[in-house]
């Protein structure tokens, strides 16, 4: 242990702890804007710099390690001198354009430059404006980029793609795609997490508002919006009602209040998902074919595995992802209604995700009657949309989704966590398989986290003995598909998403500068889960009405026509 002083306050703090590590300890807040715990630790932006008792230098608190007997100053007049200097040095070469900017209110340069009081600007006035495709779902603004290098570590460590690079001399240091290619030709999986983890604007979604608000202005069009699991579990975030009070129904409320004329719930879609998915796997166990079988509903791991690992893509369920199928099944049953009345369907996903914005566009991905999603929305946009058209969050009612593709049970709701497209495909095969309703604690995935490579579990279901594995994260993944490849790992089943923790930590979920908020949003699918009445697919009343109404059974044709399709392809 090492006795530290931070503005006065003494502490102990473990060997090999920074200055930052031991200001936490203190209670004493010292701004950063580059540091990533263990992530990237490269005190380039200089924010954080402190005073060292008998050091001549300032030092970066994020990577200077205290020693026995330290004292360090976070605001003496030299130290705000420094710091300011250096966000007005970053400053200098960014496009400031803050009233219009993405990023206002969540941007961590505005946030640090605030706080410093930045005002002496000298302007270089040629900004290094960068060709992009702007049709591409991940954005690139590198006028706004500050060169902190969070997108190039988050990229490479935690999600394993290595997308972006260092480039330039020192002195004109930048960010780019890994040599110097397109984005759209990079392996870029489109999770989104270089998005989350960028402190300003540099990086963003394609915003598709202007494509939503024209559809809800246009007579000729009825609306359909649906909503994805883990919206529940976030919404709030971006329009300040605290997550207790940001329940289900208000969130309902919400997406009546923008216009949209059915609102719909990607639960109750999970929910078919699994009809269609647990039966797939169960034919699958019966059968000779490779193992594992892996989910796919998550497009950043179904691209992820394209790219990296093409050598498993046969190996993805056929079973489309929950919103595709919402969308299929919607334009189905409202063919008729929409030619009656000389209108067109148009359907939104509002979705945590980015790379759901490109899956979107996968021509499969369509039927006779176009394609299964006309457009997605990430949940800041949604959150965006509220603030444009000024809904009064905290005093929504509760409302109720519309039928009949609004009813769904906690295992639907499952599928926004890590884990969950898994438990709630086990609830429904092991009853399949045995006519009997298995015990929750036999398919609990609770102990799968953001932090872990994988876990997995031997399930004993009908004298066969399944064995199953879960993960996410992208580096995570690779993990496991290494294992799998070196044949030192074995399953039968096997659930990846591309983001951290499962959609709960997507790429278009609202961002809070330096925190993970997975876990804490998966709690509260958790307890919806908990709480619902309602907690296997198959007991779905509403599903079973649909498959007597258009589907037929699972895997039937009709099925396979709407709810299936070939990943591999
Ligand atoms: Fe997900 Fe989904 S669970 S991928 O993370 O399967 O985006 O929440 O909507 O489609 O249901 C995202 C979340 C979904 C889909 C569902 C799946
Ligand atoms: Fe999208 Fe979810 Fe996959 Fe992330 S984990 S890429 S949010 S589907």
């Amino acid at each position: 242990m090492c006795k530290v002083t931070i503005d006065g306050i003494t502490v102990q703090a473990p060997e090999g702890s920074t200055i930052l590590d031991a200001a936490k300890l203190a209670g004493v807040d010292i701004p950063t804007l580059c540091f990533m715990k263990e992530i990237n630790e490269i005190g380039s932006c200089r924010v954080c710099v402190v005073e060292v008792e008998g050091e001549d230098a300032l030092a970066a608190a994020c990577n200077t390690c205290v020693f026995d007997g330290m004292a360090a100053r976070t605001s003496t007049p030299r130290v705000i001198a420094a710091r300011r200097a250096n966000v007005e040095t970053i400053l200098a070469t960014h496009r400031s354009e803050c009233t219009t900017c993405k990023r206002s209110g969540t941007c961590a340069l505005q946030v640090v430059a605030n706080g410093c009081n930045a005002t002496d600007l000298e302007r270089d006035p040629d900004y290094k404006f960068e060709a992009w495709d702007e049709t591409f779902p991940l954005q690139r603004d590198a006028t706004k980029c500050i060169r902190c290098m969070r997108c190039v570590a988050e990229c490479a460590k935690v999600q394993q793609c290595a997308v972006w690079e260092v480039s330039g001399p020192a002195a004109h240091r930048g960010v780019r795609v890994a040599g110097g290619a397109d984005i759209a030709s990079a392996n870029c999986a489109l999770c989104g997490q270089c998005v989350t983890h960028c402190p300003t604007g540099a990086l963003t979604a394609r915003d598709d508002t202007s494509k939503v608000l024209a559809a809800l202005a246009d007579p000729q069009v009825i609306t359909v919006v649906q909503v994805a699991p883990a919206i529940r579990s976030a919404w709030g975030e971006g329009v300040g009602v605290p997550r207790e009070e940001a329940t289900q129904g208000r969130m309902v409320s919400a997406l009546r209040a923008l216009g949209f004329d059915r609102v719909y719930d990607t639960d109750f879609a999970a929910d078919l998902t699994i009809m269609e998915e647990a039966n797939e796997f169960i034919e699958w166990v019966k059968s000779e074919k490779p193992r594992p079988m892996f989910t796919s509903c998550c497009p950043g791991w179904v691209r992820f595995a394209k790219q990296h690992y093409p050598q498993f893509v046969g190996q993805l369920s056929t079973s489309k992802s929950p919103h595709e199928m919402l969308g299929a099944t919607a334009k189905a049953l409202m063919s008729q209604e929409a030619y009656e009345q000389g209108k067109r369907v148009f359907v939104v996903s509002v979705m945590p995700c980015i790379a759901k914005k490109y899956e979107a566009g996968v021509p499969q991905l369509s039927t006779e009657a176009g394609p299964d999603v006309d457009a997605v929305l990430t949940t800041r946009e949604f959150d965006r949309m509220l603030r444009m058209l000024n809904v009064n969050c905290a005093d929504l009612p509760e409302g109720d989704f519309d039928d009949p593709l609004g009813l769904s049970t906690g295992a639907g709701t499952l599928f926004g966590r890590t884990g969950g497209v898994m438990e709630a495909a086990l609830r429904s095969a092991a009853f399949f398989l045995t006519g009997e309703k298995p015990d929750f604690s036999t398919c609990d995935t609770t102990a799968a986290t953001p932090e872990r490579p994988w876990v997995d579990k031997t399930l004993d279901i009908a004298g066969m003995q399944l064995r199953i594995a879960i993960a996410s994260g992208l580096s995570n993944t690779a993990v496991l598909l290494d294992a799998l490849e070196a044949g030192t790992a074995s399953y039968d089943f096997v659930e990846i998403m591309a983001c951290p923790g499962g959609c709960v930590g997507g790429g278009g979920q609202p961002i809070a500068f330096n925190q993970e908020l997975a876990s804490e949003r998966a709690a509260v699918l958790n307890a919806l889960d908990g709480a619902d009445t309602l907690r296997f697919s198959h007991e779905n009343p509403d599903i079973k009405a649909l498959y007597d109404r258009l589907l037929g059974e699972p895997l039937s044709e009709k099925a396979e026509e709407l709810l299936h399709t070939n990943q591999a392809e």
